[in-house]
């Protein structure tokens, strides 16, 4: 859609600043020579389910223009990518963006510069023409005839995704119990652990299983995979193509995120990222909107952690956003969710690791903490906005986006009342 042409008058205009503050950092600042080159490496994945309104159960008030279709969802994705380039990559859920057209729409997201990243599968609710309910479970289930479904599901949603060029499947499970004494925790443990074994064994051989651990909701007592000492354990059943994913709203209050980063990566068994942000629960906030050191800390394990393994930074883990948005425009959530994100990478690639070493090793605490702090308080937009320029996107895609009124063409496109699928 409509961006090519005013982004370059949009940048042209922005570009005296933006070479001001550019120049300014790098003459305050130790850079990396690669830091830019890793910035433009790093694209982030957006969530299909997190292109329109999100609800809660009190209820869903739609901003408008919301895309109605698969079709829809890449084109609002490939809108996001025009903007910022950093945002080539779609997560698709299973069955919300089911396609009988794979070539098709393989080849409309390759039009936007897009590729597919992991396939969701979808036994957290029953569909309209299922057999068997999910109310009590899926993996887990008591019936084997259910699990076999969710397996089955599960199956389906590789093979689209084979179609379509994604690389992994992400497993979340809903499945759990509301009252103590509902569930043995052992033997639902093992129902899962046996059913994974199934789906993981219709794994092709390059494609990777991210198993994403959730605290509670929508069961509220016991949450089968609830952590990721239950995901750990369950991937290293599985074997060396299965991994922990971690959405860093899923933790009891107070986790200590980046201590369970750095030793899942120390284990070899990190997978992947759902960024977003949340100060009580699963809350899908933007990312960096509540808590932008803990995102700092995280991204300074991982850096530290992928360095320590030889690991490619853009391309060795998966990242994606999960994402809902009740009040703002999901569009320019996402905006604001990547940047955030390339934020936090950036301010993790300044510090400074040999002195923090050093300051560890001398327990030094106050040099750990300044030393840290100081990458924290830099100010890395121009850097972002640097690699982002180079890239051919918009020096500030938020401000694009409002100057082009994409949310009204996109409204006089789709209608005011349109509803994407998702929760
Ligand atoms: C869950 C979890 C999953 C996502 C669903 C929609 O809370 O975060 O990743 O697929 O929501
Ligand atoms: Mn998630
Ligand atoms: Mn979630």
């Amino acid at each position: 859609m409509f961006v090519g042409e005013k982004l370059h008058d949009h940048n042209a205009l922005r570009l005296a600043a933006h070479e001001r503050r550019y120049t300014f950092i790098k003459s305050e600042v130790a850079i990396p020579s690669d830091l830019i080159s890793k910035l433009k490496d790093f694209q982030i994945a957006i969530p299909s389910w997190a292109l329109g309104t999100g609800g809660t159960r009190f209820g869903r008030f739609s901003g408008g223009g919301e895309p109605r279709n698969l079709e829809e969802k890449i084109a609002d994705v490939g809108l996001l990518h025009a903007l910022n380039q950093s945002s080539g990559a779609i997560s698709l859920h299973i069955p919300w963006d089911s396609t009988t057209n794979p070539a098709a729409v393989k080849a409309l997201a390759a039009q936007h510069g897009l590729a597919f990243d992991a396939v969701n599968s979808n036994t957290f609710q029953d569909q309209a023409n299922q057999a068997l309910s999910y109310k009590y479970g899926s993996l887990q289930h008591v019936d084997a005839a259910v699990r076999k479904q969710a397996v089955q599901h599960n199956i389906e949603v590789i093979q689209q995704g084979i179609e379509l060029g994604s690389k992994s499947l992400t497993v979340w499970l809903s499945d759990g119990s509301c009252f103590p004494g509902q569930l043995n925790f052992r033997k639902a443990y093992e129902r899962t652990v046996d059913s994974l074994k199934e789906i993981y064994a219709a794994l092709p051989g390059d494609w990777k299983l991210f198993l994403e651990y959730k605290a509670y909701e929508p069961n509220f007592y016991s949450t089968t995979v609830g952590d990721w000492g239950q995901s750990y354990s369950m991937v290293n059943k599985l074997g060396e193509k299965a991994f922990t994913l971690v959405d860093l709203g899923h933790h009891l209050p107070n986790a200590n995120i980046e201590q369970i980063v750095a030793l899942l990566l120390m284990e070899g068994k990190l997978g992947g990222f759902h960024f977003n942000d949340s100060k009580y629960g699963d809350d899908d906030l933007t990312a960096g909107s509540i808590k932008p050191y803990q995102l700092f800390l995280i991204f300074n394990e991982l850096v530290d952690g992928m360095d320590a393994k030889g690991m490619n930074h853009a391309k060795d883990l998966g990242w994606m956003i999960d994402a809902s948005h009740n009040v703002k425009d999901p569009l320019e959530d996402l905006l604001q969710s990547v940047e955030a994100i390339q934020m936090a990478y950036a301010q993790a690639l300044l510090v400074d690791r040999s002195a923090l070493e050093t300051a560890r090793n001398e327990n030094d605490v106050v040099a750990c903490q300044e030393i840290l702090q100081t990458a924290f308080r830099t100010d890395v937009r121009a850097l972002v906005a640097q690699a982002r320029l180079e890239l051919g996107g918009a020096l500030d895609p938020l401000a694009l986006f409002r100057e082009l009124g994409i949310r009204n063409q996109l409204i006089q496109k789709r209608g005011a009342k349109t509803q994407a699928t998702g929760l």
